[in-house]
């Protein structure tokens, strides 16, 4: 007797709610448009090492947007946000698979970012470049394993 109306009740919540929550295409495209910005904070700090006198100002923003994206990065993979969102991602089902493993990569990143963030705090640009190698190399740890070749 009840079953009948509380499938149609389920069923009603579930559609009135649906537009509130995000896609899995949607977070494919947010997750992109958060790693590429990561990729230009990066950019910007690898160019100004290239020079002989780095703006200390130019990579402390960077620093902080880096670690901000680190902090944000766990939030960017949610359940459905696979090659199944029917969009075009680079994130491999290992993502998923290997939870702990991605989440260990996913740390690793956070804790350099932050190490990177006090060297440049620091204006310590020997440690800055160091440092900056060294994050680079945990963006790596994670795509070796986790994303798809390319670029
Ligand atoms: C970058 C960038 C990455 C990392 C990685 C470091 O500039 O976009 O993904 O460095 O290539 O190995």
């Amino acid at each position: 007797m009840f079953r009948p109306l509380a499938l149609v009740l389920g069923g009603a919540a579930m559609l009135a709610s649906a537009p509130l929550l995000a896609s899995g295409a949607d977070a494919v495209r947010s997750r992109i448009a958060a790693y590429r910005e990561l990729g230009a904070s990066f950019k910007t700090v690898n160019d100004g090492l290239r020079g002989p006198e780095p703006q200390a100002m130019l990579i402390q923003i960077a620093a902080r947007q880096i670690v901000n994206a680190s902090r944000a990065q766990y939030g960017l993979f949610p359940a459905g946000s696979g090659a199944e969102s029917g969009a075009r991602t680079r994130a491999k089902p290992e993502v998923w698979a290997q939870a702990a493993r991605f989440k260990a990569a996913q740390d690793a990143f956070s804790v350099e970012a932050l190490a990177f963030q006090r060297a440049a705090m620091a204006n310590n640009v020997p440690a800055i470049r160091t440092e900056a190698r060294k994050l680079g190399a945990t963006c790596k740890g994670c795509h070796d394993t986790f994303r798809v070749p390319g670029d």
